[in-house]
């Protein structure tokens, strides 16, 4: 008896590596192998720690990564995702579309990370904000917060909860810009509270996750949440299976993390047995059609 051959699914993900504040290849790395999915770091810029430390160093790799694509256009790797994330600089975007122009056949995820709370990275110009629609634009699937689709769709932050009619306005205008899957996280809702909002284009189906409101936000959020839903669409899950897993165990380590007392710039807690969660079936409870 031969054991079933196992088909491990790779990613591209074009992110940094920061030393200290768990967030971007620190936190996708690991929740991606869990859940039987090889990362392969592209690592955007090294920093010994993440730019919400307000003092960093950081290292710049836009020449590296334009090599290691040569490199991986040679080898001709079957990578099954790219993903995409925290970029150091104006001319990584155009790097980023020779990846997507150059593994046609990968699901293309762009979290298009800029900003968060109404503001944007130290390290991000406005040249740079105003490219990421360059990445949307080829995008299967993209990933902000409220913030980066305020800045996407030329809008004012909102300060108050929005409707849900807003949240969907501002969805299917996203997909218009081009990825058919739009997921906005970090979204308050007229009379619900914190939500996760998405919108299958393919369906054209919004839906809906009410979460708990933690009051902190901790760094590598965003990160969480999308590698989470990237391991689930690339087991084949429809993106309310996906996003509903995505937001059980970013709400689960955020609870964790916040009894915990820990400082929000160390990003969440999530080393350990929590990891195993991930290892099983999801059972679908809360996600609503919108
Ligand atoms: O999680 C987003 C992120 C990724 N990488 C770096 C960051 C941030 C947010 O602050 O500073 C380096």
């Amino acid at each position: 008896m031969f054991e079933e051959q196992l088909k491990i699914k790779k990613v591209a993900a074009i992110h940094d590596m920061s030393g200290i504040g768990r967030c971007s290849l620190t936190v996708i790395i690991p929740l991606l192998s869990v859940m039987g999915v090889q990362v392969c770091p592209v690592p955007t810029a090294v920093l010994s720690a993440h730019t919400g430390y307000g003092e960093f160093v950081m290292h710049d790799l836009t020449d590296h990564i334009r090599s290691v694509l040569e490199h991986y256009k040679k080898l001709d790797v079957p990578f099954d995702c790219i993903y995409s994330g925290f970029l150091a600089s104006s001319e990584q975007i155009d790097i980023c579309l020779d990846y997507f122009r150059a593994f046609p056949k990968a699901l293309k995820v762009v979290d298009p990370v800029m900003g968060d709370d109404g503001k944007a990275y130290a390290t991000y110009t406005g040249e740079m904000c105003e490219r990421m629609s360059e990445l949307v634009a080829v995008a299967d699937v993209i990933t902000p917060n409220l913030t980066e689709a305020a800045i996407l769709l030329g809008e004012d932050f909102p300060e108050k909860p929005i409707s849900v009619q807003t949240a969907k306005d501002w969805l299917v205008r996203l997909s218009q810009k081009g990825a058919k899957t739009v997921v906005i996280t970090s979204v308050k809702l007229e009379g619900e509270g914190m939500a996760t909002v998405g919108y299958d284009g393919s369906t054209q189906t919004f839906w809906k996750i009410n979460n708990v409101l933690v009051p902190a936000q901790y760094s590598g959020t965003g990160d969480m949440f999308a590698s989470v839903l990237i391991g689930g669409l690339l087991k084949g899950e429809e993106l309310a299976v996906a996003m509903n897993r995505a937001t059980e165990f970013t709400e689960h380590t955020v609870i964790r993390t916040y009894q915990n007392n820990n400082p929000w710039r160390d990003g969440l807690l999530f080393e350990g047995a929590e990891l195993a969660w991930l290892t099983k079936p999801h059972r679908f409870s809360d996600c609503k059609k919108m």
